[in-house]
């Protein structure tokens, strides 16, 4: 595989908002990222990816943008943004912009235009569809409800594949592909070093007919999605020394490759997040559920092997804006000891596999959920509308309650954790949502001092993909895929083996007969030996070189 310097880097995900206030106003800014960056960079991270910056009215925390070509006041303006690029840059860190160009804001001028009139040259920027019986389809929006919604001034619908306040672009109108290029250009010409493109594999929609699902079919991976990407590729940010990266939702492993193998030109790297729903009971998001662990093992070895064998790239990770905190998830909160072997050991599972590891904002720290106790706490556009869907079902608020505590988007949207003084360190404002009430125990401040603190778990594990190429080009070789506590798997490289044993329960665990852990120790968590290994263990042990 030709050596590229981007795929020995580890991206951190900031969600501004959340992450650090210099203003008290409650929220997170560009320049408290700007303040932090020495801390990035003590940590050793080579990407920030900023989730989206740009002017919003929020309603999905920015997701939704009705500016793309301005900072949102909230965040601070275009200088504090170039600062941040030059301050990042002159700590060898780079900038990945996340962007949303499957779907606008209905506050975008484009959508203002559009929805002015049937004849508007807007119109077609955007999905209208007539019909004489109601939503045009039957799909569903991924944030509840039908897909459609109907506009009574022109007397047509618009499709939203999420919130009714974000309606989807037609990709198939090049006065629509052009103008996006414009608007990521724009920001290429700022030095950004790199794009997350969200939800980018729905941008190419196929036919509008009613669906025997929810109606992914029709829109998921959609028949013209790879010559788009190329063009975009081709139009942006191709032949430029970028890194790239798409949010593909509800994919498939050779549409992956296609996405993310070089020789085609579309983009670096891909999120699939098939992992992320082995709590999900028949693919239930919101449902309580339990680590799948068997199945967890499956999809990461399909995916690493699969994309292996096609030369595409994984992003490799646990966390994000929109996950609820790993540790709380497929770890254990329940206690300080079990939150931190948890917490490492998961951190160690993960970082020996290939592919771009994103550590999000916290979880270096062992950051949990939140664990609210009522509806006011929450904030997120897609719980919310999840608690009304589920009391409209019957359910009690308190059972929602408990699904919410497990899957809600806020679990990951707490104010990032800096010390032990009041909002831990985030704000000295009302905070726009409660911080997690074990700020005073878990916080940066107080896991830099600590020398066996998670924190220095995810430094050193930064600095090993820094160091060791087969973490990079090594492929990998899972084994005792049927153990019901270890997840153990070997990474090959030239005359290197590193052999990589995690177990996910809090019970020491007997190791297999005949797996030889004799060679040297890369890294560490817990105690273990030929025979043992310890609850929420860890080790990497190079067993040849
Ligand atoms: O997320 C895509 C998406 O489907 C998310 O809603 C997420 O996968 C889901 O909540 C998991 O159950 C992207 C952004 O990351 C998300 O924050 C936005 O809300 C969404 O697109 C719309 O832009």
């Amino acid at each position: 595989m030709k050596e590229q310097d981007w795929r020995k880097s580890v991206v951190y995900q900031i969600y501004p908002k959340s992450f650090n206030d210099t203003t008290g106003n409650g929220e997170g800014d560009l320049k408290g990222i700007i303040e932090k960056l020495d801390y990035l960079q003590f940590l050793g991270i080579d990407y920030i990816w900023l989730t989206p910056i740009y002017e919003s009215p929020m309603n999905d925390n920015g997701y939704d943008i009705s500016n793309y070509l301005k900072v949102n006041e909230n965040f601070g303006t275009l200088d504090d943004f170039k600062l941040l690029v030059k301050e990042a840059h002159q700590r060898n860190i780079k900038i990945m912009m996340d962007i949303v160009i499957n779907h606008t804001s209905t506050e975008h001028q484009w959508f203002k235009e559009a929805i002015k009139s049937k004849d508007s040259p807007y119109r077609d920027y955007y999905f209208f569809r007539s019909s004489e019986e109601g939503p045009p389809t039957n799909w569903e929006s991924k944030f509840g409800g039908n897909a459609w919604k109907y506009d009574e001034q022109t007397d047509e619908y618009y499709l939203h594949l999420f919130d009714v306040t974000q309606a989807d672009l037609n990709w198939d109108n090049p006065d629509v592909r052009q103008a996006l290029y414009k608007i990521v250009n724009h920001w290429i010409d700022f030095g950004v070093d790199g794009f997350r493109f969200d939800v980018i594999n729905l941008i190419s929609k196929g036919e509008f007919k009613d669906s025997k699902k929810i109606g992914k079919e029709f829109y998921t991976d959609g028949p013209r999605v790879h010559e788009f990407l190329h063009e975009l590729n081709q139009n942006t940010f191709g032949n430029k020394d970028m890194m790239t990266v798409g949010e593909m939702s509800s994919t498939t492993i050779d549409h992956c490759v296609k996405y993310s193998n070089p020789n085609r030109q579309e983009l670096s790297s891909v999120f699939n997040f098939h992992h992320l729903k082995v709590d999900y009971p028949d693919g239930e998001k919101w449902a309580k559920g339990k680590m799948d662990f068997h199945q967890l093992k499956e999809i990461l070895m399909n995916w690493q092997l699969g994309i292996y064998e096609g030369e595409g790239w994984n992003a490799i990770f646990w966390c994000n804006h929109d996950q609820p905190r790993v540790v709380s998830r497929f770890g254990d909160d329940s206690s300080e000891e079990l939150r931190q072997a948890s917490a490492k050991t998961l951190a160690i599972a993960l970082h020996m596999l290939q592919g771009t590891p994103y550590i999000y904002q916290g979880e270096e720290i062992g950051m949990t959920n939140p664990h609210f106790k009522s509806i006011e706490e929450y904030r997120d556009i897609e719980s919310l509308n999840a608690f009304h869907y589920l009391k409209s079902q019957g359910y009690s608020e308190q059972h929602i309650l408990e699904i919410l505590d497990q899957k809600s988007r806020d679990n990951s949207r707490t104010p990032m954790q800096w010390d032990d003084s009041e909002n831990a360190g985030f704000t000295s404002g009302e905070s726009w949502i409660a911080t997690a009430d074990n700020y005073q125990k878990i916080n940066v401040e107080q896991a830099m001092k600590d020398s066996e603190s998670v924190l220095h778990t995810y430094k050193a594990l930064i600095n090993l993909r820094h160091q060791n190429d087969i973490l990079i080009y090594g492929n990998i070789e899972p084994i005792y895929m049927d153990h019901n506590q270890l997840f153990v798997y070997r990474r090959h490289y030239r005359h290197q083996t590193w052999l990589i044993i995690a177990n996910f329960s809090k019970d020491e665990v007997t190791l297999p007969d005949g797996l030889d852990i004799s060679g040297d120790t890369i890294i560490q968590n817990g105690t273990v030996n030929q025979h043992k290994i310890s609850g929420f263990g860890a080790i990497v042990i190079e067993t040849a070189k």
